[in-house]
Parts: C-alpha cells; structure tokens; sequence
C-alpha cells in the first residue's frame, strides 16, 4: 500500500541562519548520508516522514494508554515519564521490524546488528514547564545513578518521536549545535559546571538559564519526524502553552557487541520481557538491562589515616 507522508513531501523545508551560515538539520527518512552528516557535524538531525498516519496513532494511544490511562493528565498538569516502555508497548516494538526507522538506525550505526538499550515515553500536560539545558551523558561525574550507568555509549542517546508535533508552543525540544564534541565549553557568555553537565551566565552560577542561548536550535518537526541527537547535546524542553498534551516516545539502539553491561545485571522486568518476546524478536533483547532506578553505587570504603 501507497504510503501517505503525513508531513506533506519531505521537501528540504527546515533550515535555519545560524550563526551566519544556513544550517539544515532535517532531510527526508532515506537521505542517510546527509542525515549521518548532520549528526556527525552538528549533533543532531531531524529524519523526515519516518512514521505514516495510522502508525502515529498507534503509538500515540500506547504513549496514553501506558501514562495516561485516565485521561486526567490534563488535570494533574506537570508530566509523566515511563523509562521502561519497550517493556509495555507492543507498539514501540513494532520498530525493531520497522524498514524507515531502521534504515536510519543501522546507517547511524553502521551495523543492523543492534539491541535494545533503552526506551521511553513521556507525556507532558498544558502548562506543564518543561526541562532546562542539561546534557543526559553521565561521565563528568563518574557512574552515580541507573541512568549515568546506561548513558555511557558513544551512540545517539535521543531518538525522539513527537506524536502531537515538536514546536516552541508545545513543548518543543531546543538543542545546542556542535554541543555533543568533548572540546565543547559552553555557549558564548556562560560556563560549564564542574560535572560538565550543565552551564551557568559566567560569574553567576545560580542564575536561571533563558531557553535563548547562543547555538540554540528550537526545532520544529512533525510527529511522523524523528528527532535524533548525540549522547553528548545539550538539550532542553520548553513549556508546553498548548491545550493538548505532548505525546513522545522512543526507543535508543546499541550495537550488539562489545557486550554492554550495567551493575545491576538486569531488572525482573527486564527478564521476564526478554523470555516473553516472540522468538523472532529475542535477538534484539540480548543484554537487555532494564534499568533500576533503586540502584546506587557501594559507597567506597574511605581508609583510616
Ligand atoms: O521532554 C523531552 O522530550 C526531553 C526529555 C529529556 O531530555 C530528558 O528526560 O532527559
Ligand atoms: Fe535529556
């Protein structure tokens, strides 16, 4: 069947001046060098028309169905995170077979031998205020908690779906160009904190951070796009000021060697989903860990002096 592109063709319509040159970060689904490319260079990468309608509804009523069930997210306001959704979407599970999505993932990559190292869903409500500037890499301050310990691959850490669109009024994700290079300082007028994980208006470490800073790229895509950036960005969320609640799912890949391991082992959950999935699909749960937010690090023994 003829697939419908949800977005309109995938013409090459999102381009932005920055910092004096014209940078564009979204090409159609099979433009794969050019996809690469942007990552390598810029960090990040929209990939167009990834997604067709009915697949868009489909994992958008698993993203309600699993945080939402209710429908009273609205009234509770804030958000909702689910950071172990591959474990209860059948939906989501249907990219692993998903010949656009993985098209780009295994290019990305450079291998079609990928397994599942994570997954999420979130859903956040009108007037919920969204994230400030952070980078989701671990490694300035060592292994401390389940995500520092999951966030510790070179590979794309963001590889989001934004089921009601990703726009400035709707929550829309920003993200900082050339951010994800270890070289990285900050923008121009802040600092990065000591765990690198952060930056502040130089001199004034507790100022709040506007969502404008230099080498900010507000993007916009919509929800059949799939919104790429490296482990390395900076990224935040801006406040959702629409009526209707942001859907986003997504579901990271790793390379299947070398063998990926966490301190944990693997979560129950994470076990019994594994021994559940089809037996066709079993390959891509190999090393599956779950993730255990309770876990923590031995506190290190301090020697007597
Ligand atoms: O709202 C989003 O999509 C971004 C969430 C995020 O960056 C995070 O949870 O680390
Ligand atoms: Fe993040």
């Amino acid at each position: 069947m003829a697939r419908t592109p949800v977005n309109g063709p995938a013409p090459l319509r999102r381009t932005l001046k920055h910092m004096g040159t014209t940078m564009r970060y979204a090409f159609a689904c099979s433009d794969l060098d050019a996809l690469s490319e942007s990552m390598d260079r810029n960090g990040f990468a929209v990939a167009c028309d990834v997604l067709d309608a009915a697949e868009i509804a489909m994992l958008s009523d698993d993203v309600r169905k699993t945080l939402d069930p209710n429908g009273d997210v609205t009234l509770a306001g804030g958000n909702r995170y689910c950071t172990d959704y591959a474990e209860r979407s059948p939906g989501l599970l249907t990219l692993l077979e998903h010949e656009r999505w993985r098209r780009v993932y295994d290019h990305l990559l450079g291998t079609s031998d990928l397994v599942i190292h994570r997954s999420a869903a979130i859903v956040r409500a009108p007037g919920d205020g969204g994230m400030g500037w952070h980078t989701d890499r671990g490694e300035w301050t060592g292994v401390f908690d389940a995500n520092s310990a999951l966030n510790r691959l070179d590979i794309p850490n963001g590889m989001w779906f934004y089921l009601t669109g990703c726009r400035p009024s709707h929550g829309g994700l920003a993200v900082i160009a050339g951010s994800h290079k270890l070289d990285y300082r900050a923008p121009a007028g802040y600092t990065l904190s000591e765990d690198r994980a952060r930056f502040h208006p130089a001199g004034q470490p507790d100022e709040p951070l506007p969502m404008e800073v230099p080498g900010a790229v507000g993007i916009e895509c919509g929800p059949g796009d799939l919104l790429m950036f490296a482990d390395r960005t900076f990224h935040a969320a801006r406040p959702n000021r629409e009526q209707i609640v942001r859907l986003s799912c997504a579901m990271i890949m790793r390379p299947d060697q070398p063998e990926f391991t966490v301190p944990w082992g693997a979560t129950p959950s994470a076990r019994a989903f594994a021994a559940g999935l089809p037996p066709r699909l079993q390959r891509y749960a190999r090393g599956y860990t779950g993730i255990d937010h309770a876990w923590r690090p031995e506190p290190t023994a301090v020697a007597a002096g």
